[in-house]
């Protein structure tokens, strides 16, 4: 049971915005030029884990070895594919309920922090003109151990000067709801129904969250 909640950590991708499927068609490009078959559902091994760990996973489904020039090679053409397919992203691009939650939290007086395992998420947040709301941005070039490891969590928490039972976590991805579990943090899942018996709270979108019950 979590304590008066003081802050809030929103997981990136998938939760504040759109670009999960960004990532997904990204690696489909990947996985179609090495030859290995990757749909929708390995993608869900893929969520919320880091650049490097999604490839290795890809490798994984297809059984593949390559070269360590091949595997940077891979990782920098996945980014570039993703970059150039969010180059006009924007609020429009943001998921229901995102600037109404912040809002109330800001209101509240509670702190809103981005635990997110993207090396993209502090360019993406002010993109999306979010910057403002957040106390800090904890991204994949903060952590030395990306999720399932609690660490961006952590960080966060600590960044706001909660503790983790001060705090709620909202993720899409299972690596994410063990990260929060592992940290010790309440999870809130949100959007993969994959999540409704393995997160502590479900919701199917942000416009479900009534924050006043835990705070
Ligand atoms: P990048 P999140 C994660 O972000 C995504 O869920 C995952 O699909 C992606 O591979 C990972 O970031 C790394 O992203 O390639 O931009 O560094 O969900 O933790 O906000
Ligand atoms: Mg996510």
């Amino acid at each position: 049971m979590n304590d008066k909640t003081k802050g809030l950590i929103f997981d990136l991708d998938g939760v504040l915005v759109t670009t999960e499927y960004n990532h997904f068609v990204s690696w489909k490009k990947i996985a179609k030029a090495i030859d290995v078959s990757f749909n929708e559902h390995d993608n869900e091994q893929l969520k919320g884990i880091s650049r490097a760990d999604s490839l290795k996973k890809i490798l994984e489904l297809g059984n593949k070895a390559i070269s360590e020039e091949l595997f940077e090679e891979l990782l920098a053409q996945k980014n570039e594919f993703y970059l150039n397919s969010i180059k006009k992203i924007n609020r429009s691009n943001l998921l229901p309920g995102v600037i109404e939650l912040l809002q109330s939290a800001a209101q509240m007086g509670l702190k809103c922090a981005v635990g997110s395992s993207s090396r993209n998420a502090r360019f993406i947040v002010t993109k999306l003109e979010l910057d403002f709301y957040f106390s800090t941005i904890v991204d994949g070039n903060d952590v030395t151990f990306p999720k399932p490891s609690p660490e961006v969590f952590l960080k966060g928490a600590q960044r706001m000067n909660c503790q983790p039972n001060e705090c709620l976590v909202f993720e899409d991805a299972l690596s994410g709801v063990a990260a929060a579990r592992a940290g010790g943090f309440m999870s809130i899942g949100v959007g993969n129904p994959l999540l409704k018996n393995v997160a502590d709270v479900y919701i199917d979108s942000l416009t479900e969250f009534r924050l006043e019950a835990y705070a």
